[in-house]
């Protein structure tokens, strides 16, 4: 069983990242107020047996603890009798969770409809809607337009209030060295980037105080790729092919003030591979960055930062600026999963093509990259850029 606990403004939020983590299988354990908001603590993939002997008072056969359930700082145990089993009430709760979306739909479109009542929060939502920003994310940033804003100003505010939702870390992760991993699927940029952060770090010190290390062995040229970036740039490469070469590896490079790993991305074969990663990640510590790739679809990016929670990444990149239109989607995506935008690239090039995020900059690329809109008052746009 998987037991996580969520807290967010409202129940609303609250129960979207309940959905967005755990899926519609999710169950709520417990909910209630605090201080900044309400608290949910959910579980999924649940043992249906283990919870049937619960209700029925009987003693549970001993299972391992869950690994990765919620600590609770009241030192309860997690309220396993609050989960309904018996088949009538598994229905009964599907319908609930249909209900429920149709619910969140509903308000979804009420909420939409009164926000379209004032002209600056609609035109907010259309504009946000062009840039290819997630819905839910739209609506709470048009809400917080006050509706007397002079329609002349709603579009810097909209912008204003979107780069204020964008985490950028104080720190820039290749200056805090150590070993830091790129993860995430395949295509994505993973190679160049490392390639990249590798030639950033070099510019700032010597090129001898890097080290590559490639674990795409799988693919063929997949080590080739990274080595040939190493050649260019003067910068050692390395090959790791299974845990245990990684590990040893990883022992040798420790007087290397920065070491970047270059995963191979996700496919049925790597799944082992992750596993294990996540075990040697415990023997030496290994920072991640996920990442993701500007011009996938919001839906997509959504499952990936899904899939690659159990590594933990202390941020992302995103890569491919220069190939979408459509930012809006991507930031959506690490907006609403909090995870704090380390970088940005915008070509080939390497390394010129690797920037720290800037919030302002990245939502003024927004507006100047999205579609024009049909129904739109334009002036204010001529008068930014004039
Ligand atoms: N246009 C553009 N292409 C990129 C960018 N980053 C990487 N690429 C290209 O995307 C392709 C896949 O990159 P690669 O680093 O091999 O991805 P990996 O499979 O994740 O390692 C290559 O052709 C790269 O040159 C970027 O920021 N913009
Ligand atoms: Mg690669």
């Amino acid at each position: 069983m998987k037991i996580q606990r969520f807290t967010a403004a409202d129940m609303r939020s609250a129960l979207a990242r309940v959905r967005q983590e755990q899926g519609e299988q999710a169950v709520i354990l417990t909910s209630r107020r605090v201080d900044d908001g309400v608290e949910i603590v959910a579980a999924t993939d649940y043992d249906v047996e283990l919870v049937r002997q619960a209700l029925r008072g009987e003693a549970p056969t001993p299972v391992a603890p869950p690994v990765d359930a919620a600590p609770d700082p009241h030192g309860r145990e997690p309220a396993l009798r609050a989960i309904p089993v018996d088949p009538e009430i598994v229905a009964l709760r599907r319908e609930i969770v249909a209900m429920r979306e149709t619910i969140e739909r509903e308000l979804g479109r009420f909420g939409e409809e009164r926000l379209r009542g004032v002209r600056v929060r609609a035109q907010a939502l259309d504009d946000l809607a062009r840039y290819g920003c997630d819905p839910d994310l739209a609506r709470s940033i048009a809400a917080s337009i006050p509706a007397d804003t002079v329609p002349g100003r709603s579009r810097g505010l909209q912008l204003a209030l979107l780069a204020k939702s964008i985490l950028i870390p104080t720190h820039e992760p290749i200056l805090e060295g150590g070993v830091l991993a790129l993860i995430g699927a395949t295509g994505v940029g993973k190679t160049t980037t490392a390639a990249k952060l590798a030639a950033r770090y070099a510019q700032t010190g010597r090129a001898r105080d890097v080290a590559l290390v490639s674990l795409d062995g799988s693919r063929v040229g997949g080590h080739e790729q990274l080595a040939q970036f190493g050649r260019q740039l003067g910068v050692a490469t390395f090959e790791a092919d299974s845990p245990e070469t990684l590990a040893h590896l990883l022992e040798r490079l420790t007087d290397y003030p920065l070491t970047i790993i270059d995963t191979p991305g996700l496919s049925q074969h790597d799944r082992r591979l992750h596993a294990q990663f996540n075990w040697i990640s415990a023997a030496r510590r290994i920072r991640s960055l996920l990442v993701l790739p500007a011009n996938g679809q919001c839906g997509d990016l959504f499952d990936v930062v899904g899939r690659f929670r159990c590594a933990a990444p202390e941020g992302a990149i995103l890569t491919k600026l220069d190939e979408t239109a459509r930012l809006g989607g991507a930031l959506s995506v690490v907006i609403k999963q909090r995870l704090p935008l380390a970088y940005v690239t915008d070509g080939q090039r390497v390394p010129e093509d690797i920037h720290r995020a800037q919030a302002h900059r990245l939502v003024l690329r927004l507006g100047e990259t999205a579609p024009v809109g049909r129904d739109h008052d334009h002036s204010e746009n001529r008068h930014a850029t004039a």
